[in-house]
């Protein structure tokens, strides 16, 4: 495992976000903030280059989700990725700052009453942003706890209209390899490719996450908008989605694609499944010494293990 950065993952959790005290709009946008009209503020940052969504964050945290280890330190989290589009290390920080990330359209299709594609912008201010502390669990078996700020993906699928014949949510990455040289690697079946069930992309935990730390996504952890299912393996948690299309067939993912024998589509964290080449007993905590034992679905069984009732002949946790 390599942790380059010297890690701060003392800080307790209440400590462990001061720029949300630091980053709000006022200070953004100096002393006459107050004197602008709050809509026209997304466009005088856009005019200056920064985020549109900046007056977003921080956004209120939801204080039903909480965690049983400290939050992992930022710069940690920021410098520790898989995000193959951008290169096979976990240093993929200046690489991802190459994606344009606006104008960002996102295409709704497939069995929906009408398909459309709506810009991020439009899309974030129609739905309703919150903070979230969730565990995450890498399937390489390392595992960190992050503030996420996202919407439910339930509000999506709710404007997204999609008809009774829709059994599964399909999203896929954005495709352009001038910008993303992992992309001219033409044995990877990009784009990157994930999906959910119906009841899985209308459970409460599924996040479309657009923010971290109480700021909008940088470019490494996907932006401008990405999925979080905390109770499965990470790699389901497809970033910078582009397409989201609703449909009849299960979906072949990314990984499922390319090593169908290690990773499947459910991929539900569980510590007695051992991925082939490695166990999945316990975990590493990012910035610390310390293993923990791997939690059945990452902890989040009480809210989960019901929609799996009567598949359990499937692999379900690979
Ligand atoms: N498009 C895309 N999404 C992706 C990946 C990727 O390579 N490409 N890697 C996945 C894996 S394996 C993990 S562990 C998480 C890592 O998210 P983070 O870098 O924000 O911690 O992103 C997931 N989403
Ligand atoms: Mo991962």
């Amino acid at each position: 495992m390599l942790i380059k950065r010297r890690p701060g993952w003392e800080l307790p959790e209440s400590q462990a976000t001061p720029e949300h005290i630091a980053m709000n709009r006022r200070a953004f946008l100096g002393g006459s903030a107050g004197l602008i009209a709050g809509s026209t503020l997304p466009q005088i940052a856009a005019a200056q280059g920064a985020d549109p969504t900046l007056d977003l964050y921080p956004a209120k945290r939801n204080a039903s989700y909480t965690l049983d280890r400290p939050v992992t330190d930022e710069e940690l989290a920021a410098n520790y990725n898989n995000f193959y589009e951008f290169g096979m290390s976990k240093d993929v920080v200046s690489a991802a700052k190459k994606l344009p990330t606006r104008p960002w359209n996102i295409a709704i299709d497939g069995m929906v009453e009408k398909p459309f594609e709506i810009g991020f912008d439009d899309l974030v201010r129609k739905m309703p942003l919150e903070e979230r502390l969730y565990r995450f669990r890498c399937v390489e078996s390392w595992a960190m706890a992050v503030p996420w700020t996202g919407f439910p993906l339930k509000a999506l699928v709710a404007l997204a209209q999609p008809l009774s014949s829709a059994k599964y949510v399909k999203f896929e990455t954005f495709l352009n390899p001038r910008v993303a040289s992992g992309q001219t690697q033409r044995w990877y079946p990009w784009p990157y490719t994930e999906g959910l069930t119906m009841a899985e992309a209308n459970n409460d935990l599924t996040l479309m996450v657009t923010g971290i730390y109480g700021k909008p996504l940088p470019n490494q952890h996907g932006a401008p908008v990405r999925l979080i299912t905390p109770w499965k393996y990470g790699f389901k948690s497809v970033k910078s989605i582009a397409r989201i299309s609703f449909v009849a067939e299960r979906p072949k993912t990314f990984w499922e694609a390319l090593q169908s024998s290690e990773y499947g589509f459910w991929a539900n964290v569980n510590p007695e499944v051992p991925h082939p080449r490695w166990s999945q007993a316990s975990e590493q905590v990012l910035g610390s010494r310390e293993r923990r034992p791997t939690l059945l679905f990452n902890g989040y069984g009480e809210q989960v293990a019901a929609m799996y009732k009567g598949l359990e002949g499937e692999r379900l946790y690979v």
